[in-house]
């Protein structure tokens, strides 16, 4: 009983519609943090507090920073070089489907130029550039889907907004909260939802479920009317809040860098990042490893998942070197062996681990992907899990793909592999059936 509860639990997010049939397609998406934080780089009059998260785009709140001198990091950005079409054209290099980009972070500032307000980066930049129109822009002419994070919850400009502990804002009403929602939140959204063409998604950022924010119902319901309204394609994702029922929800988002660690029948992702910080930090230590990010992502494809990579612009709209050179590398990768990623998923093997890497399929069930991370060295690979023959099995190596020997027992089968591992990340080897037999195991 408890099994098939779980089984009703997850099969019903996306149960109503095939909206998100691209996004389980697209598997790779981009992030974008850019705001006024960009500007501070992680540090204020010399200072780089440790605080909680210590992230960069959290410095107003870390450092208790007042709303008009944080409003004057609008001064530094350099237009002149700012290019979001170079972003676009980033995303698209690296093999990623969508972009979705912070229109309101954490800190409040509109990144459009909003009606609902003069606290955004056209108005206090004096730019009168909108970053927003001209990402829509550059989205429509590169193919690329747009998504839009706003940060419907905590918001540390707006006086009656959600701050956790009311340290910037003070003690908040169920009231105020309600006039910050009716007259600034909801009126953003319908702004973003009517000026910008086709938006792909809305990615909300509240870690909570509403019952235990100081959220009602109702004005969670309200914004999911609006979306629905105002773009009937668009998804949005579990971190509105509400229960996920495809009444309200397209797709789950797992914690931020947390990664799948069981097959999910629904679509879902990680947001992750390459650095610690999200929004951009002139001391970043922390740069993950290229190998790592292809592990993510593969892994994730292999449990029914997606991955949106972020990267964190600096404010003169350059992006720092060591994303630029991992996505680089993921992108080269993808467009040779892009066919074991979209439109793939995983194939279930209860428990089944394999140490040299992920298994994926391909959605009409016939062709298998074995993505190998660790190259074996007695040249023996085994896959354990799959019953049916494969009809032929191939070593892909960027030209002709080369055939490889193998035995089967049961659902052991021993495939022979070349000494050198044909590429220096992931390689990937192609079993064809003619009929696959896949037990579906939980
Ligand atoms: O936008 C990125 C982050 O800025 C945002 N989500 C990604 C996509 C995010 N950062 N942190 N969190 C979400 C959750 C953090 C919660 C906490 Fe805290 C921060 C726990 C401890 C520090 C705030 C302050 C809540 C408790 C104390």
């Amino acid at each position: 009983l408890m099994l098939l509860f779980l089984q009703l639990a997850t099969a019903n997010v996306n149960a109503q519609n095939n909206r998100s049939a691209w996004f389980e397609d697209a598997r790779f998406g981009m992030f974008i943090h850019w705001g006024l934080y960009s500007a501070a780089e992680g540090i204020w009059k010399g200072e780089n507090l440790r605080y909680a998260n210590n992230y960069a785009e959290w410095i107003r709140y870390r450092n208790r920073i007042s709303k008009e001198e944080y409003g004057a990091l609008a001064q530094r950005f350099v237009w002149d070089s700012i290019d979001p079409e170079q972003w676009v054209l980033l995303a698209k290099q690296a093999g990623m489907k969508y972009i979705i980009i912070t229109s309101k972070h954490h800190d409040g500032v509109a990144l459009w130029d909003t009606q609902v307000g003069n606290y955004s980066l056209p108005k206090l930049s004096g730019s009168g550039r909108d970053v927003i129109k001209e990402m829509a822009d550059a989205c429509r002419k590169h193919g690329m889907k747009l998504g839009f994070y706003y940060s419907h919850w905590i918001d540390w400009e707006h006086p009656y907004a959600w701050d956790h502990n009311q340290e910037l804002t003070g003690h908040v009403t169920d009231e105020q909260f309600n006039q910050y929602w009716q007259e600034k939140a909801l009126p953003q959204l319908r702004e973003l939802l009517t000026n910008y063409g086709d938006i792909a998604m809305m990615w909300f950022d509240m870690w909570i479920p509403y019952q235990h924010t100081i959220f009602k119902k109702e004005q969670l319901e309200q914004a999911v009317a609006l979306i629905r309204e105002l773009q009937p394609n668009c998804l949005i994702n579990s971190r509105l809040g509400l229960p996920t029922d495809a009444k309200y929800v397209d797709f789950e988002t797992l914690g931020d860098n947390q990664f799948g660690s069981s097959y999910k029948q629904h679509p879902w992702e990680t947001p992750g990042t390459i650095a610690h910080s999200w929004g951009y930090n002139g001391q970043e230590k922390e740069w993950k490893s290229t190998g790592q990010l292809f592990e993510s992502l593969i892994s994730n494809v292999a449990l029914n998942g997606g991955f949106t990579l972020n990267i964190g612009p600096r404010a003169d709209g350059t992006v720092p070197y060591e994303s630029i050179s991992r996505l680089h590398d993921l992108g080269a990768w993808l467009q040779q062996y892009g066919e074991s990623v979209y439109g793939n998923t995983g194939v279930r093997l209860g428990s089944i681990q394999h140490d040299w890497g992920k298994i994926t399929r391909t959605t009409d069930d016939n062709v298998v992907y074995l993505h190998v991370f660790n190259w074996p060295l007695d040249r023996l690979l085994r896959v354990t899990g799959i019953k049916s023959k494969p009809r032929k099995v191939e070593l892909l190596t960027g030209s002709t793909p080369r055939a490889l020997s193998f035995t089967q027992q049961g659902p052991l089968l021993h495939i022979q592999v070349p000494q050198q591992q044909p590429d220096p990340y992931v390689s990937v080897v192609r079993m064809t059936y003619d009929q696959i037999d896949l037990e579906p195991r939980i």
